[in-house]
């Protein structure tokens, strides 16, 4: 043992813990020499007492102690100071540098057929519709039957309809058309009604510039009394004005379809050349966007809804039709390619 073990191990701990330490690991170290209760020096000089002889025993015992509150002090500051260091490290490694340039979240953008949709039911909310929906996994007797197909119509012929099971009671198929929620939402909800319906159809048809596999519509149905044919022509002036932004002169031109009796192809004075002719309504002045007409009585009665008492009109608009018109681009095939350089080019917001 040294001449004054006391002297010697304050010494060596003054001059260590002067130097201050760099990271946890070395305070620790330092705490496990001086103060672990193993073997640490501290604790080593009060065992080291039994060498003392018996007559100094007190003074070396009290100056121990005194050594001990000191090494004791000095190691609690330094732990607080260790402490304060790693506060003030962790807190510079999360501030934000606001020199640095932002990070910009990439936002997509909503699909022409989907803004034209909103836009759609947006005017057509304002005139007192409200949104109907159905599936588009349905069956023949609501795709067809019910709307007045007779059995051998060709529409119902594979070539135009995709049929997924042929063996259920009334064949399973993917809609032809939106005007099966016409029979659901009637014979649902009766008469006085006034829905549009928009959504997804299927075709089995060959695919080119203005004809898709897979395409749109929006369906209107309105059953009040007194509906006529002047309505749905009203309407449709109404409906394009708004969507279009200016007043749009309407055609409509005799054609048959079951449900409807009159029926009529619609078609809108072309928005490009005003009725002039130009490439877009392949000269003709006129867009043909939409079937329409006056409900077919048998359609009424077989929705529960007395032909006597109420009338209605009916359309199915083409959706990627009036998207095409309205951001002219030349192909509907664009709308289901996926291609980003395209749909990156429309509205976030609708
Ligand atoms: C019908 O689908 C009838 N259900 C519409 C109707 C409803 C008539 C209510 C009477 C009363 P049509 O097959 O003509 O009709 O289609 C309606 C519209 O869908 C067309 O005017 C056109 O804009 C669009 N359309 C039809 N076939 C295609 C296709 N292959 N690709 C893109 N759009 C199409």
């Amino acid at each position: 043992m040294p001449d004054d073990p006391i002297g010697s191990v304050l010494a060596a701990f003054r001059e260590e813990a002067g130097r201050g330490v760099g990271s946890r690991a070395e305070f620790e170290r330092l705490k496990g020499k001086y103060l672990g209760r193993e073997k640490g020096l501290v604790p080593g000089l009060f065992a080291g007492i039994r060498d003392v002889p018996a007559g100094e025993r007190g003074a070396f015992g009290s100056r121990a102690n005194a050594a001990k509150q000191e090494v004791e002090g000095a190691i609690a500051r330094l732990a607080e100071e260790l402490q304060r260091r790693e506060v003030e490290s962790r807190r510079a490694a999360q501030a934000v540098d606001v020199t640095l340039p932002g990070r910009f979240a990439r936002r997509g953008s909503l699909h022409p057929v989907t803004i034209v949709r909103r836009r759609v039911e947006q005017i057509f909310l304002r005139m007192g519709y409200s949104i109907a929906d159905g599936p588009e996994l349905d069956n023949d007797r609501h795709n067809f039957e019910l709307l007045n197909f007779p059995p051998e119509h060709p529409a119902r012929d594979s070539q135009d309809t995709f049929f997924v099971d042929r063996k259920a009671k009334s064949p399973l198929l993917l809609r032809t058309h939106t005007s099966p929620v016409q029979i659901r939402e009637l014979t649902r909800r009766g008469a006085p009604l006034r829905i549009i319906a928009p959504g997804r159809v299927y075709r089995n048809e060959s695919v080119d510039a203005t004809h898709a596999a897979v395409f749109h519509q929006v369906e209107a149905l309105v059953v009040e009394r007194g509906i006529s044919m002047a309505d749905l022509k009203g309407t449709f002036e109404e409906f394009f004005a708004a969507f279009f932004g200016r007043p749009t002169k309407v055609r409509f031109i005799p054609t048959f379809f079951p449900f409807v009796e009159p029926g009529a192809d619609v078609a809108a004075q072309c928005p490009f050349c005003s009725g002039a002719g130009c490439p877009k309504c392949k000269h003709s002045g006129w867009l043909e966007l939409a079937g329409s007409g006056t409900v077919h009585p048998n359609v009424l009665k077989a929705c529960g809804v007395d032909p006597e008492e109420y009338t209605g009109f009916a359309f199915g608009m083409g959706l990627d039709r009036v998207a095409l018109l309205l951001y002219e681009f030349p192909d509907l095939r664009l709308l289901l390619d996926g291609d980003e350089r395209f749909l990156s080019q429309f509205a976030r917001e609708a």
